[in-house]
C-alpha cells in the first residue's frame, strides 16, 4: 500500500538517536490481564506493529517482565499505580481515560500504559505510539488523559449504491450496488484510524435514508451491518444507523408513521429488538426528520419531541440512544419574502421543546445556524437548551470549503465554534461545554463530524485533507489543544520530523481557511456557490431560490439584516451579551458583518476599509496566496516521497487556478453591482 493509505498509521523507521531510547523500553510488552479482550489484544498488536516498524524489531508480547525495562499494559482498578500517581486523578479517569507513567522500582523499570477499561488502554497505546512518531522522549512519562466528550462520532453520508453524499474521495468503503462490500481489511484499517484519534462512534449510512437503506434495520441487512459492527467494536467504536422516520410504512406494512400510533410504536419496538439481537452493543438511531423532504412527525401533526421520544422508548430497554438532528428549516421559501429567516429555524423549532425530550435523546446541532458555510456565527441553540442533551455537528467533508480540491484546514474554524461563549450561564459558557454536557450537567453529549473519507487510495482525495479527519478526532478529545499543536503533530506523523517540512506544511495548513475565505465569500455572507453540487463561484447561485440562502446584493449594498431592531430578529436568539455584540454594527465583528447587517458598499469596516474595497482586496490577496501555496509545496520536492508530493501538488495547482476564477467572478459581480472602482485600479472584468 502507498504512503497515503497509511495516513497517521505510518510508522517509518526512526533515526538512530531516537530509536536507541525507545528500544530500551520496547523489547517486551507485559500484559497485566489474565484474559485479554479483543480490544486489548488490538492495543498490543498496534504497539507491536508500530514499534516493530519504527525500530526494526517487534517487541515480544506477553512476556513476564524479564528485561530490565519494558512496557506494561494494565486495565482495571489500577491499584498498582497508586504509589506513583495521585489517587484522585486515577479515580477520575472514567471509562476511556488512560495513564502513561514511567515507573521505577528496584531492579526494574517500566512504562505503564493503563486504563480503567480496555478501551482506555487502547487509547493509551496510540498515545504512546504518537510520542514515538513525533520523536518525544518517553523516559519520564507522567501523562493522564481523558476525553472531553462522551460521544466522539463520525457520520457517514454513504449510500448503499456506493455513492457518498457530499463525498470527495471516491466511493463508499462500505457499499457497492446496493450491498455491503465487506472488505474487512479496509474497514479494519479504518477502525484503527478512528481509534488512533480517539473516536468511539460511527453511523455508517446517509442521514438521507433512501429505499434500500431503509431496510438496514430489517433481518435482511442486519447480519451485514452486524459484521461491520464486529470490526469496529474491537477498536472501541460503536455502530449507529440512520433511520427513515417513515419506515413503518415500507417495512412494516402500516399506513402511518404517526409516532403516537400504537402499531407504529410496536413496529419500532420490534425493529429495536431485532437490531440488538444482531448487534448487542448497538449505539442507536440517527434521524433527519422533517428536513429537506425527509419524512417526520410534522406529517402527523406531532412535534419533534413526540417523534424522538417514541424512538427513544424503543431503544431504552437496550441502552440505545436517539440522535435527532436539528437541521429543520423551510426549504421551500419564497425569496421575495424578507421576513422568514432560515438562520432562525433550528432555534425556533427546538428551543420551545427544551425539557421535553427523553433522557436517551440527544439533539444534534450544526455548528452554525445555516449550513456549514465558510464562516458562520455559532448556532444560538447552544446555550438555548438547558434541559436537553445535545451534540455539536461539524462537517469534515469540505462541501462548502473547496471539496478536497482546495486546501482548507478546518481545525481553526472548529476551534472558534468550540470556544464561542454563549453566556448561557454567565461568562465562560462555551459551545464546547454545552455540547459535552458539562454546562448543564447533562447525562449525554458529544461531537459528531461528517466524514471526509472514501475509497480513494489516500482516503481523503486531497492528501492534506487527512489533517481534517485527524484534527477532528484530536480536537474533540481535547478541545484545549491549539490548531498549531494539532497541525504540528499531524505533519510530523505524516511527513516526518524535518524542520523545513514541518514548518512549511504547518504554515500552509494554518493559513488555508483564511485564504479560502478571502477568495470566496466575504464578511460572513456565504452561499455564493453553484447550486446543487456547491462547487465554484456563482454569486447569485442561491439568490432567487427556495432554500432561504440570500445575500440581497443590489446596487447600493449587500448583507442580511438579522437585527432585532430592523431585521429578522435573529440576533435576539442569543443571550444578551452576544445579542448586543451582533446587533450593533459598531460591535459586530468584521468577518460576520454581512451575516448580520445589510450595509452600503461604502460602509467603513473596523479595518478602515470600505466593504467594497475589502471585497476587492481580499479576493486579489486570496488568489495570490493560493498561488503561494503551490510555491511553498514545490519547495518540499525531494523531501517527500514522489507519489504523495505529486498528488498534493496537482490539487494545489488546481486550487490556484480555480481561486482566480473565484476572484474574477466575485470581483466582477460586485464591480458591476456597485459601480465603484477598485482604488488600486487592478483588472476587474
Ligand atoms: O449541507 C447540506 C447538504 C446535504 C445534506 C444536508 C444535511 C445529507 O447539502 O447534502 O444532506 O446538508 O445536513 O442533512
Amino acid at each position: 500500500v502507498g504512503e497515503g493509505y497509511k495516513a497517521w498509521l505510518r510508522y517509518p523507521p526512526l533515526n538512530l538517536n531516537q530509536a536507541k531510547e525507545y528500544a530500551s523500553w520496547c523489547g517486551e510488552i507485559v500484559i497485566a490481564a489474565s484474559e485479554p479482550s479483543a480490544v486489548l489484544k488490538n492495543a498490543c498488536e498496534e504497539l507491536a506493529n508500530g514499534i516493530g516498524s519504527m525500530l526494526g524489531t517487534a517487541p515480544q508480547i506477553g512476556g513476564s517482565g524479564k528485561l530490565p525495562r519494558f512496557l506494561r499494559i494494565t486495565t482495571g482498578d489500577l491499584a498498582e499505580l497508586q504509589g506513583a500517581m495521585e489517587t484522585a486523578e486515577l479515580e477520575e479517569l472514567g471509562e476511556e481515560g488512560y495513564v502513561l507513567k514511567t515507573v521505577r522500582e528496584p531492579g526494574r523499570e517500566y512504562i505503564a500504559i493503563a486504563g480503567r477499561t480496555d478501551r482506555g488502554a487502547l487509547y493509551g497505546a496510540f498515545h504512546f505510539l504518537r510520542l514515538m512518531q513525533t520523536g518525544q522522549s518517553v523516559n519520564d512519562l507522567s501523562v493522564i488523559e481523558k476525553p472531553a466528550a462522551k460521544l466522539r462520532m463520525i457520520d457517514h453520508w454513504d449510500n448503499m449504491d456506493g455513492s457518498i453524499e457530499r463525498g470527495y474521495a471516491g466511493q463508499s468503503i462500505f457499499y457497492r450496488n446496493g450491498k455491503f462490500i465487506m472488505d474487512r481489511k479496509r474497514i479494519r484499517d479504518y477502525a484503527r484510524m478512528m481509534a488512533a484519534v480517539g473516536l468511539n462512534a460511527i453511523s455508517i449510512n446517509n442521514v438521507n435514508v433512501h429505499e434500500t437503506e431503509t431496510r438496514l434495520i430489517t433481518p435482511e441487512l442486519l447480519p451485514s451491518a452486524a459484521a461491520a459492527a464486529d470490526i469496529f467494536r474491537e477498536y472501541g467504536v460503536r455502530l449507529f444507523l440512520s433511520v427513515n422516520f417513515a419506515s413503518p410504512i415500507p417495512c412494516g406494512g402500516l399506513t402511518t408513521a404517526d409516532p403516537l400510533d400504537s402499531g407504529v410504536r410496536r413496529f419500532w419496538a420490534e425493529r429495536a429488538a431485532d437490531v440488538y439481537r444482531h448487534i448487542p452493543d448497538f449505539g442507536g438511531f440517527l434521524v433527519k426528520a422533517d428536513s429537506e423532504f425527509q419524512p417526520g412527525p410534522f406529517t402527523y401533526g406531532r412535534d419533534h419531541a413526540d417523534g424522538a421520544n417514541m424512538l427513544a422508548e424503543a431503544l431504552r430497554l437496550y441502552g440505545g440512544i436517539v440522535i435527532w438532528r436539528c437541521f429543520v428549516y423551510d426549504c421551500l421559501q419564497d425569496w421575495r419574502d424578507r421576513k422568514t429567516d432560515r438562520a432562525r429555524a433550528a432555534y425556533d423549532h427546538f428551543r420551545p421543546l427544551d425539557g421535553k425530550f427523553a433522557d436517551n435523546v440527544v439533539l444534534q446541532i450544526k455548528n452554525g445556524p445555516m449550513d456549514f458555510q465558510v464562516r458562520e456565527p455559532a448556532s444560538p441553540l447552544f446555550g438555548g437548551l438547558r434541559q436537553t442533551n445535545q451534540i455539536l455537528e461539524l462537517q469534515i467533508t469540505q462541501e462548502y470549503t473547496g471539496q478536497q480540491t482546495h486546501l482548507c484546514f478546518l481545525v481553526p474554524q472548529w476551534k472558534e465554534v468550540l470556544d464561542f461563549d454563549t453566556y448561557a450561564s454567565g461568562e465562560g459558557s462555551t459551545v464546547a461545554k454545552a455540547a459535552t454536557g458539562e454546562l448543564f450537567d447533562r447525562p449525554l453529549g458529544g461531537i459528531a463530524g461528517v466524514s471526509n473519507i472514501g475509497d480513494d487510495s489516500n482516503w481523503t482525495g486531497h492528501l492534506l485533507a487527512q489533517a481534517n479527519y485527524y484534527g477532528y478526532g484530536r480536537l474533540i478529545w481535547r478541545p484545549e489543544l491549539t490548531a498549531e499543536q494539532i497541525a504540528d503533530e499531524w505533519v510530523r506523523i505524516t511527513f516526518g520530523l524535518d524542520p523545513v517540512v514541518v514548518a512549511t506544511i504547518c504554515r500552509m495548513l494554518l493559513d488555508s481557511w483564511i485564504i479560502y475565505e478571502k477568495y470566496t465569500s466575504p464578511l460572513g455572507v456565504g452561499w455564493m456557490v453553484n447550486p446543487g453540487h456547491h462547487y465554484g463561484p456563482n454569486v447569485d447561485g442561491y439568490e432567487y431560490s427556495k432554500w432561504g440562502t440570500y445575500h440581497y446584493a443590489d446596487c447600493r449594498g449587500v448583507g442580511v439584516d438579522r437585527t432585532v431592531k430592523t431585521g429578522t430578529g435573529y440576533t435576539g436568539q442569543y443571550h444578551d451579551e452576544v445579542a448586543a455584540r451582533f446587533e450593533a454594527i459598531e460591535s459586530c465583528p468584521d468577518e460576520l458583518l454581512l451575516f448580520f447587517h445589510h450595509v452600503p458598499y461604502t460602509h467603513v469596516l473596523k479595518s478602515g476599509k470600505t466593504v467594497i474595497q475589502h471585497i476587492y482586496d481580499t479576493h486579489f490577496e486570496g488568489a495570490e496566496q493560493a498561488d503561494k501555496l503551490v510555491d511553498a509545496w514545490r519547495g518540499l520536492q525531494g523531501k517527500i516521497d514522489e507519489a504523495r508530493y505529486e498528488s498534493a501538488l496537482s490539487r494545489l495547482q488546481e486550487q490556484s487556478k480555480h481561486a482566480k476564477e473565484w476572484r474574477d467572478v466575485v470581483n466582477s459581480y460586485f464591480l458591476r453591482k456597485s459601480g465603484i472602482d477598485d482604488e488600486q485600479g487592478r483588472t476587474i472584468y
